[in-house]
């Protein structure tokens, strides 16, 4: 209807299994699996769907997982269910679930959920693998917290370490950027000893006034991996620590800027961008100030470098500008323009709609919505991009 035609040039596939929008972590939890239904009626909406090639993969088995995740985790994640669950038993507080804060609850359909987005991850890397395509998506991954044996912030198997050893067969060296609001921790613990994958994360750090950590407490300039110079891993992670309301061109010139000189040194022959929308303005859990736009010139910037490309979710917690923001990055991966109205046949078009909710447009201005003041001041980012560069210093392409 919108009389867009496939672009010559990158061939984009998208992995989604609907299956994966009927899942509740609970009443007023953050993580909304709901703005991926969002997400899919805005780019069936745009009718992105016929730039692409559409996958439905099925959800990953349990040996599957088994590559990253440990045995006696997995039988204990496929068999807890909210009937069975006994909260005080020490395996279930052991491998994450529930505790104080309850950031990793046990829901109905839990196992379901958790094969679906991995199977989806393992598909696109597949995708990348076989030459299918250039670019490959998965907006239900992202999961970047997980551990072997341990569910943590919202996460319970790490799909990208699952899609990164599946590129790993066919790539020499994977690199892997994580602009969610969080450290992507789960990721780089998983592959420190490895420089086969350098992992590179920008994330809100630092101590809030009530004196917690901002979650997960880790990923400071100077966390670099293992310093054991016998360990190949050595220097192959870059974390950059920011603070609260960082704007659109502070953000997009120090992406541009240590993203660029991380692919020209590691020189990888193969990308995961995990695009974590928390980083927006106006998330209910992030503190970052930027606009859709800045989000997505991040994508265009990676995407530039003509690598195969991994693009998965991850947070973000304000689901409709979630849905806004990977709806448009799938129109920067299929090269395309959208219009800034939205098309009034949306499904949910009321999600969208109302001055509190974006005004009925793609591209609201996101700008101090939450009203988190910019703590982050031109001469901290030069010294931070300073230290960033010479942080590479390990890094052999
Ligand atoms: N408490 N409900 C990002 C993961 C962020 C941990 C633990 C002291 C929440 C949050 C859960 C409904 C990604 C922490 C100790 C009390 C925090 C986090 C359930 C609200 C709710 O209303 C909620 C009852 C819940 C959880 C807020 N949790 C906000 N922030 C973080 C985890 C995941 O985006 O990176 C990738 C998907 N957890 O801060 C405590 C440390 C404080
Ligand atoms: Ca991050
Ligand atoms: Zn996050």
């Amino acid at each position: 209807q919108y009389g867009l035609e496939k672009p010559r040039g990158y061939n984009v596939s998208f992995h989604y299994n609907p299956h994966v929008e009927y899942h509740h972590f609970g009443s007023s939890h953050p993580m909304k699996p709901w703005r991926l239904t969002l997400t899919k009626q805005l780019v069936l909406a745009y009718g992105l769907e016929y730039t692409m090639d559409l996958y439905e993969p099925r959800p990953a088995t349990i040996d599957e997982l088994e590559v990253f995740h440990d045995r006696e985790y997995l039988s204990f994640l496929s068999q807890v269910t909210p009937q069975n669950a006994k909260p005080d038993d020490p395996a279930y507080l052991s491998f994450g679930f529930g505790g104080e804060s309850n950031d990793c609850p046990v829901f109905d359909g839990l196992w379901n959920y958790v094969s679906i987005y991995s199977g989806a991850s393992m598909s696109a890397a597949q995708n990348l693998n076989n030459k299918q395509s250039d670019i490959a998506i998965n907006w239900s991954g992202g999961l970047h917290h997980a551990k072997k044996n341990l569910a943590s912030g919202f996460c319970y198997i790490n799909d990208i370490v699952l899609a990164i050893q599946l590129l790993l067969t066919q790539n020499q060296r994977v690199l892997y950027i994580d602009i969610d609001v969080h450290h992507g921790d789960g990721v780089e613990a998983a592959f420190e000893s490895t420089d086969r994958v350098f992992t590179l994360s920008y994330h809100k750090f630092g101590i809030d006034r009530n004196g917690y950590p901002f979650f997960p407490g880790t990923g400071n300039i100077n966390e670099m991996g293992p310093t054991d110079p016998a360990n190949r891993g050595k220097g192959h992670s870059l974390n950059i620590p920011i603070d609260d309301g960082i704007d659109d061109e502070q953000y997009k010139w120090l992406f541009k800027t240590v993203t660029g000189a991380v692919i020209e040194k590691y020189n990888p022959t193969a990308i995961v961008l995990q695009s974590g929308a928390d980083s927006l303005g106006g998330d209910r859990l992030g503190r970052f100030n930027l606009n859709i736009k800045a989000h997505g010139f991040c994508v265009e910037t990676v995407k530039s470098y003509g690598r195969p490309l991994l693009l998965i979710g991850g947070g973000g917690y304000t689901p409709r500008n979630v849905a806004r923001t990977w709806c448009h990055e799938t129109a920067v991966c299929v090269g395309t323009e959208l219009h800034n109205e939205l098309p009034t046949h949306i499904p949910y078009i009321q999600a969208f709609q109302g001055a509190e909710n974006g005004g009925g447009i793609l591209y609201p201005d996101l700008h101090n919505t939450k009203r988190h003041d910019n703590l982050n001041t031109q001469d901290n980012l030069h010294k931070l991009v300073t230290q960033a560069l010479e942080n590479l210093r390990y890094v052999e392409g």
